[in-house]
């Protein structure tokens, strides 16, 4: 029997999944409040449980799927794979099912935006795409769809990839490395690892020049970054008339000052986007038409209000320290002013303290709220940085930051943290930060 853990959307499209594949299954949630009622009519043949895995199960049990949610360290997983079961995710049975090829995108930040951008290429250049994965759309999900997909986007997070093992993809690519999710691994070596698992069974592997090469795809591999290309496979920004573009080798692809997105990390994930485009051969015309109408996707680096000559920004998908520094070093170099930044939630067992240098030369403030504030309080304190102020809510934070702020000044909204603790998800936060924000100007009755 196949026992399905974890009964969020990633649960519930296994489910759906295998009852189209008439396997015999039951599914379990942790959580012992889950209500289970809606799927038990769903799924009249499924037997269903919460909080504790009944014991008369466990002897049955020969596959487990588990939800990214879970960690297979948890004891009772440990359990079972001790007994001989075999521990898989979503993507594996994806992997195992799927027939066309597949672009695999994980990082620890730009992921969204990278495979979003490939989606539009794919589609613009004629193909029919699936976008699907971390993202937020499961990838058997998609799998199901009426809709016959000549190519997969699969946006893959860690927990995902430490379950797959089957996954061939057409390219793939880590964009970049910078620490999350500290609370489930034991070291960054592990965080590591765990994304690295996505090069074992690529055609072509995209790697950012400052990461380690895996001797196993050497010949396979294409590199992008910031500086000169150094091979003509390789990806990069050339300078030409005092322009800038991106290019592949010494050919100029596409002048950065076309692309709606701003900044050098989306210059970078634009570089990571073609090179992981290159099996499918699309034109630089196509390239161009996604790029100069790709405005960015909401909830990153979003300017939500202009009041008096403020920009209030909305980075809710800012859920670790590497995302809020680009925020920081982007917004940074382009205002006149200064930045206050809102930031806290649950740390997530990160360090805070390279956030220090970004802040001490663009911040005039850091406003902190939700659960662990006191832990980036401390990190900061540490290393010198004192303009900060501690607030329990999000909607404190932002009123406490409408009287700090100057005209030239931005206020960014980038959490560094995840959002459990007071909300349902980076959506959800990033939902309510807007609506407070329109709030606070409709009070002191100035338009937003
Ligand atoms: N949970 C339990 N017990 C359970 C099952 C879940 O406590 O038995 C908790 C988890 O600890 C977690 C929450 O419930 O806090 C959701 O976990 P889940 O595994 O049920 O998640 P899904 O709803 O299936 O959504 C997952 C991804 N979520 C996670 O990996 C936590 C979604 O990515 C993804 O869009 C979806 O599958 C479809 O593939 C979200 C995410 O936050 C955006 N991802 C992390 C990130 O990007 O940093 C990895
Ligand atoms: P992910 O899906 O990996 O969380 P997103 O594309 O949703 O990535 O972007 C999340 C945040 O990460 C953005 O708001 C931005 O601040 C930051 N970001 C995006 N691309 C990069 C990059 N290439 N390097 C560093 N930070 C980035």
């Amino acid at each position: 029997m196949i026992l399905v853990a974890g009964l969020g959307v990633t649960g519930q499209s296994v489910l759906r999944f295998l009852q189209v594949q008439k396997e015999a299954c039951c599914a379990f949630d942790t959580r012992v409040d889950f209500d289970c009622s809606a799927l038990q009519e769903q799924f009249p043949e499924v037997s269903f449980a919460t909080g504790e895995l009944p014991a008369k199960w466990r002897a049955q049990i020969k596959t487990l799927v588990l939800s990214p949610g879970i960690a297979v360290r948890e004891p009772w997983v440990q359990e079972l794979v001790a007994n001989g079961v075999e521990v898989i995710g979503d993507i594996e049975l994806f992997a195992r099912a799927v027939g066309v090829p597949v672009v695999a995108i994980t990082g620890s930040n730009g992921k969204s935006t990278v495979t979003t951008l490939i989606g539009e290429v794919l589609r613009t250049a004629g193909f029919e795409v699936a976008v699907a994965g971390n993202i937020g759309l499961p990838a058997l999900d998609a799998l199901l769809d009426d809709v016959e997909y000549e190519i997969y986007v699969l946006e893959l997070s860690s927990f995902q990839l430490e379950t797959t093992y089957s996954l061939h993809c057409i390219s793939a690519t880590v964009l970049n490395i910078s620490e999350d999710h500290m609370d489930r691994y034991d070291d960054l070596a592990a965080y590591v690892h765990a994304k690295y698992k996505i090069f074992s069974d690529t055609e072509l592997a995209v790697l950012p020049t400052d990461l380690k090469d895996l001797t196993s795809i050497k010949d396979r591999i294409v590199r992008f970054g910031p500086g000169v290309p150094q091979s003509n496979r390789d990806y990069g920004i050339i300078e030409m008339d005092n322009q800038r573009f991106l290019a592949k080798g010494e050919e100029p692809l596409i002048n950065t000052a076309e692309m709606l997105l701003k900044g050098k990390h989306h210059q970078l994930n634009a570089l990571a986007m073609m090179a992981l485009c290159e099996p499918f051969q699309i034109s630089k015309q196509v390239f161009s038409q996604v790029l100069t109408n790709f405005a960015g996707l909401p909830h990153r680096t979003q300017l939500v209000a202009e009041v008096n000559g403020v920009q209030w920004i909305n980075d809710s998908k800012g859920t670790n320290v590497g995302a809020t520094l680009t925020a920081l070093e982007t917004f940074g170099a382009e205002i006149d002013g200064r930045i206050i930044l809102l930031a806290g939630g649950v740390s997530k067992d990160a360090d805070f303290s390279p956030l220090t240098e970004a802040v001490q030369e663009f911040c005039s403030a850091v406003i902190l709220f939700g659960r662990d504030r006191g832990i980036i309080e401390q990190a900061l304190l540490q290393n010198g940085f004192d303009q900060i102020k501690q607030v329990e809510t999000l909607a404190d934070a932002v009123s406490l930051a409408a009287g700090l702020v100057e005209s030239g000044d931005c206020v960014l909204f980038s959490p560094a943290c995840a959002s459990f603790d007071q909300f349902s998800n980076y959506v959800e936060r990033g939902e309510v930060f807007k609506r407070i924000v329109k709030e606070q100007f409709a009070m002191s009755s100035v338009p937003p």
